[in-house]
């Protein structure tokens, strides 16, 4: 051990997202750390003071003071564990008295920490009563909201501090607090957004993998870990916290804080945050009921969170099979599609939609106008043709569609790689008004020794925003992923059955009148129809997949169309509904090919 490292280093340019808080070398004032080495089976690491705490020489074997089975096992268990963060652990010095502490692994290295003033827990000591009781009481609340009241007001009878608070991350990773238990001369923080900046990545991630996380006292000056390079301590219990933070506590009046994590799935949900106006630390006994009854928590909101999953998952499916159902009756999907509009629209929580298909636009909702939906798509749907995008502040994101100031967000479900074919579900815009723990923009300022720390008043701040839509959630892009891949699919194969056989003959014809400004359909000897050129996928023509429907249709002059047709016949014109239409027979070489219905526009 002949390396010590520097109290950190101030933060001058106060880049949080990308400090290394792990690797700070120090811990908290009146902890205890050692760390061994395995390879070796020597002391790596100790933090300053704890040859006097432990009364032994750390230059000698720590077999010497655990023994070697003891070691051997401490490791195993550590290994083994399967818990967040470190391992409760007692360590038995071969002289002393055993010691409640923390066991994990860093590299190869075993680390151990503890807190000299905790007791071990007795044998008769059931402490587990108490926390059952507390687990009932939660347990009983059925609704969501009011669990995750009494969790907070449980906790504080537990914990004892002043404040306590759940801290819901959002989509940006600011956060707001949803649920507090406080002093009642406390000033509440409940209801209040916090920036992402305040609590940043390092931070976070690393409370995916610890559940706790306590500092006793934040004016305590803290003590450096002693040791050959750097140790990572990602796992401890008892690190101590970059400056940064320790001031940001201390502007908000706070003296001791202990904050759990509630992991859902493999997310970070969300903190449970508690404050104290004075220092306060807790045995590890506590501290593991408190993790026990967070960890409860989160497998309600887990709970809460599939069973909200499975709902939406069941609503798409519930729709997409809807749509595959309408449309096996009939290929000319766009009508059918518009006809459930309203599901569409209630299912994504939205409040209107357009379709854009095959140069048509259909629109449902109020306010929802085909002029602008064309501009719209014709400014902008070239680059998002691969995947579904979100916007919730559409007049903004997309500046030369001139959007009216009602539309407040856009889920853009693209239906075509080549053509800016797309389903638009439109939210309304709204004016919010968040209240801000402090002014965002001022999220650092100069402190009384001219450096730049966290900002030192959290008075409330009101930012008024205007115009957005309600954020799109995973679920509902998810949603909006599945609706267009069934729209997508039913749209490959309403045409693919139309190009599946294709002499060449057909395909002559096929690119003589891909581009014709006359929609038209072709099909094989046996009637059943092979193409549709891009005029006619959208309307009239796009419903018919055998010639047998035109022969069953009633001309304007009450005739059906085809009747006694002889193959030799050269085109044959009849008007249906007002609308022109020239039927005609294709031969190559005296042999049939197929037929041709194609609509006459007023000058062809
Ligand atoms: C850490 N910031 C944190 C943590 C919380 C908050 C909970 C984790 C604390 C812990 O590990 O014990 C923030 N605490 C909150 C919030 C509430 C609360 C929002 O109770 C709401 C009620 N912080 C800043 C600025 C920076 C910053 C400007 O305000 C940097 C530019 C950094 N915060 C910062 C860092 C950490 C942190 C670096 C990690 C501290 C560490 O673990 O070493």
């Amino acid at each position: 051990m002949k390396t010590s490292k520097e109290p950190s280093t101030p933060l001058t340019d106060l880049d949080c997202e990308n400090q290394a808080i792990h690797l700070i070398g120090r811990l908290q004032h009146g902890k205890a750390l050692v760390a061994i080495n395995l390879p070796a089976g020597r002391f790596s690491h100790a933090s300053e003071g704890t040859e006097s705490i432990t009364g032994y020489n750390l230059e000698l074997h720590p077999d010497e003071w655990l023994g070697n089975t003891q070691i051997v096992n401490l490791l195993r268990r550590t290994t083994a564990w399967k818990g967040r963060g470190p391992m409760p652990v007692v360590i038995e010095p071969l002289a002393g008295a055993p010691i409640q502490g923390w066991a994990y692994l860093s590299e190869t290295r075993l680390v151990l920490e503890w807190d000299p003033t905790d007791e071990v827990p007795g044998m008769g000591d059931d402490w587990d009563l108490e926390i059952r009781e507390c687990l009932e009481r939660i347990e009983s609340t059925e609704e969501l909201d009011a669990k995750i009241e009494t969790v907070t007001s449980e906790l504080r009878r537990l914990c004892g501090f002043d404040r306590v608070m759940i801290y819901r991350f959002l989509h940006d990773f600011s956060g707001e607090v949803i649920a507090e238990s406080r002093r009642d001369d406390w000033e509440p923080y409940l209801g209040l957004r916090y920036p992402a900046g305040d609590i940043p990545k390092p931070a976070r991630d690393l409370f995916l993998r610890n559940d706790l996380r306590l500092i006793g006292d934040v004016s305590a000056a803290s003590v450096p870990i002693h040791g050959e390079g750097d140790l990572d301590m990602s796992l401890s219990r008892y690190r101590q916290p970059a400056d940064v933070h320790i001031e940001y506590l201390k502007n908000m009046g706070v003296a001791a804080s202990l904050v759990t994590s509630v992991r859902v799935g493999s997310e970070l949900w969300g903190l449970i945050s508690c404050h104290h106006g004075s220092p306060r630390t807790l045995s590890a006994k506590d501290q593991s009921r408190i993790a026990t009854l967070t960890g409860h928590l989160a497998v309600d909101l887990s709970g809460a969170a599939r069973e909200k999953k499975l709902r939406s998952d069941l609503a798409c499916a519930r729709l997409a099979n809807k749509l595959v159902q309408c449309v096996t009756l009939t290929t000319d999907w766009p009508p059918v599609m518009m006809s459930i509009a309203s599901e569409v629209i209630e299912t994504l929580r939205a409040d209107g939609l357009a379709l854009r298909f095959g140069g048509t636009t259909r629109t449902h909702g109020e306010g929802i106008d085909a002029a602008w939906v064309d501009r719209l798509v014709e400014a902008y749907g070239k680059d998002r043709r691969n995947s579904v995008g979100a916007s919730d502040r559409a007049p903004a994101d997309f500046p030369d569609a001139g959007l009216p100031p009602s539309i407040g967000g856009v889920l853009w479900i693209p239906l075509s790689n080549f053509r800016n074919d797309a389903l638009l579900i439109f939210r309304k815009a709204q004016d919010i008004s968040i209240s801000w723990a402090g002014d965002p923009a001022r999220h650092t300022e100069m402190n009384d020794e001219g450096k730049l720390g966290p900002r030192r008043s959290f008075a409330i701040w009101k930012e008024n925003v205007r115009g957005c839509g309600e954020p799109w959630s995973e679920a509902e892009l998810d949603m909006a992923s599945t609706v267009r891949s069934t729209l997508i699919d039913i749209v490959i194969t309403t045409q693919t059955f139309r190009e599946i056989i294709e002499t060449p003959a057909a395909r002559r014809f096929r690119i003589a009148h891909h581009d014709s400004e006359n929609a038209l359909i072709f099909a094989d000897p046996e009637g059943k129809v092979v193409y549709a050129n891009p005029k006619a996928l959208d309307g009239e023509l796009a419903s018919i997949t055998h010639f047998d429907q035109i022969a069953l249709w009633q001309t304007d002059d009450g005739t059906p169309p085809l009747a006694d047709l002889t193959i030799d016949d050269g085109p044959r014109q009849f008007r249906r509904n007002g609308t022109e239409f020239e039927f005609g027979t294709l031969r190559d070489e005296g042999e049939l090919v197929g037929y041709s219905l194609r609509i006459r526009s007023p000058n062809g």
